[in-house]
Order: C-alpha cells, then structure tokens, then sequence
C-alpha cells in the first residue's frame, strides 16, 4: 500500500487534498440542516445565553479497504465525552456531540451495559415493564435525555472513520463561527494520527494468500491546526493529549498548546485517566482530581467547572 508521496507541504495544503480524496459524506445535506437548526436556535439573546460547545468523543477508524472488512481503531470508550456533555449542559451550554458509533452515550452512565435485556421485564406476552430496581435510573435518563434533545440544546451527530469526523468537524466549526468567542471546542475524541489515503487504498477484501502484510500509512493532516487558524479562529479550544509514558505527557501537552494555540490542553495518562488530569495553560498546570470522598464523583465534574471559568473569562476578555 502507499502513501501521498508528493503530499503538498503546509497544514492547510494537506488538509485540502485530505479532504478532495475522502469518500464524501452520504448524509451531509442532512446534517447541514440540523446545523442550521441548532445554530439558529442558539443565536439569539445575550453571549452568555448562547455558549455552545462542541465535544468530540470515542475513537476514529482508519479503514484498509474501501468495501471494509478490517479497520485500525483508536482506543476511547467515550465516558469522558458523554460526562462532559452532562455537566456541560448542567452548566447551561448547549451541546454539539460528536460521537463515535456504538460508544458511550450522555445520560446513560448509570445504566446496566445492556439495559434493554436487564432494565425491563416481559409480565405478559403483551406488556413490558421497567423492572423495579431499575426504574429510577432508567426515568432519570429518559427525562434528561428527552429535555436536552427536544428542548434544542443537545445535537447528536455519529461518526465511524478518521474520513467522517474531519468533514463533519469542520462542518460543526464552520457553522459555529457566527457565535465567535462563545462557541467552544472540547476534542475528547481519540483521533487516528496515520491513515491509508482514500485513493491508494484497495477496493476489496485484503486476501492474506501472498504473505505478511506491509502497509504505509500517511500523516492525519495536523486538524487542530486548520482548527484554529481558519475553521473557527475565535472559538475557545480546548484539546486533550493522551500518553501512556508519565515522562513525556507534560512536554507534549506543552507542544501541543503552543504549537496549535490551544486554549486549554488537558493531558492525561491512560491508566489514571479517571482519576485525575492536569490542565496545561500558557501560566500554568492545575492538576484536576476526582473527589474520592464522594460516592460515584468523577473527573469530569471539576474539569467542566474549571473549563467553564476559563471559558468565561475568555469571553469577557
Ligand atoms: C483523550 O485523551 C481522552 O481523555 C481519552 C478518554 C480518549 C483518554 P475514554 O473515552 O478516554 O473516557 O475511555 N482524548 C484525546 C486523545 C487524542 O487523540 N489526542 C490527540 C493527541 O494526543 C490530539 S487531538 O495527539
């Protein structure tokens, strides 16, 4: 397999012939729509009535074939997104969510890891009832769910391959640039960093008869980059630095703040993630810990309070 060799040299260049091989998106007129919507929604009254944030969560793929049969995954089960999400629409923002298939969901932490097969019970041939033990959590995710998504606040949009997330991504900063310093970003996705380009890529299955396999995989075009400096230039961005090497995670995160003028960068390690995270700002690093006196607290609710602060003084900036 290849990879672009004659790949054009700055991020911008990159992320364009990126975008010109990706297979287009099936549902982009639909999803343009619900962008609109939701923007239009949320553009009335004052700055501090409209803050929207657009979270990513869970991990991209990189598909090997076009008719795909195997894919690289990158690792995100999608609990730090769908919390954030929560807490950010606690705090009164209203939610973009972009998520990946088939990961966590807002509003459903509480619920069994198959809740249809465990949450209900079949009485009859015709009727089916919440078992009791669980009916408080189930009304609980039900009632929020329904009045984030039908009240407008929360918009879900999926996504599966590294090819999705970026054009929908973009589509998301674009739309969002009206709202200028009230709109956020917070990249709790898991992006793929290499890639096998759309065109160099085979139509069918791989057949494992001709031996080992060898595969060149390209760069991902740097997209906080294109992110900050054109997408949406004045929106509050907020990335997150994933390293399983203590040693190295503050320099990256520090590289990565600098390097592509994030806002906030939130470094974590991948066993502790849960635990704590240490946010990397131009002035300082706070290290932001779960409260372990608290039955169930988790990171994410003093992470969004700091991030909402920060963001608040932004736009007051
Ligand atoms: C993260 O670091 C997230 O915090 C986790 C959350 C993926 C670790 P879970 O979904 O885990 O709760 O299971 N996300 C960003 C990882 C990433 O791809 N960062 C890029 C990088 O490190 C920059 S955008 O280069």
């Amino acid at each position: 397999m290849n990879s672009i060799d004659h790949a054009p040299e700055t991020p911008t260049l990159k992320i364009e012939a990126f975008f010109k091989s990706a297979p287009p998106l099936k549902d982009a007129a639909e999803i343009e729509t619900k962008l609109k919507e939701f923007v239009d929604r949320n553009s009335s009254g004052n700055e501090k009535a409209n803050r929207v944030v657009c979270v990513t969560s869970g991990g991209t793929t990189v598909p090997l074939e076009k008719r795909c049969v195997r894919y690289i995954d990158n690792f995100s089960s999608g609990h730090r997104g769908s919390a954030s999400t929560e807490y950010f629409l606690k705090a009164g923002y209203s939610v973009i969510f972009l998520y990946r298939r088939g990961t966590c969901q807002p509003f459903c932490r509480s619920l069994p890891d198959d809740p249809l097969l465990e949450c209900f019970t079949s009485t009859d041939d015709s009727s089916i009832q919440v078992d009791p033990s669980h009916a408080e959590v189930v009304k609980r995710a039900i009632a929020e769910n329904r009045s984030a998504v039908n009240g407008g606040f929360l918009l879900k949009l999926p996504f599966t391959t590294i090819f999705e997330y970026l054009q929908i991504l973009r589509m998301i900063a674009v739309s969002l640039r009206s709202l200028g310093p009230s709109a956020m970003f917070y990249l709790a996705a898991a992006v793929s960093d290499f890639y096998v380009p759309w065109e160099s890529m085979t139509m069918h299955k791989i057949q494992s008869g001709s031996g080992p396999l060898d595969i060149r995989l390209a760069q991902v075009p740097k997209m906080l980059y294109v992110l900050r400096n054109e997408w949406a230039p004045v929106a509050f961005c907020i990335s997150f630095k994933l390293e399983t090497d203590t040693d190295i995670l503050l320099g990256k995160a520090d590289m990565a703040l600098k390097k592509y003028k994030m806002h906030m960068v939130v470094a974590n390690e991948l066993q502790t993630r849960k635990e704590e995270v240490i946010v990397v700002t131009e002035q300082e690093k706070i290290t932001v810990r779960r409260d372990t006196t608290q039955p169930g607290a988790d990171v994410e609710d003093p992470l969004i309070k700091l991030v909402v602060d920060r963001h608040s003084a932004y736009i007051d900036a």
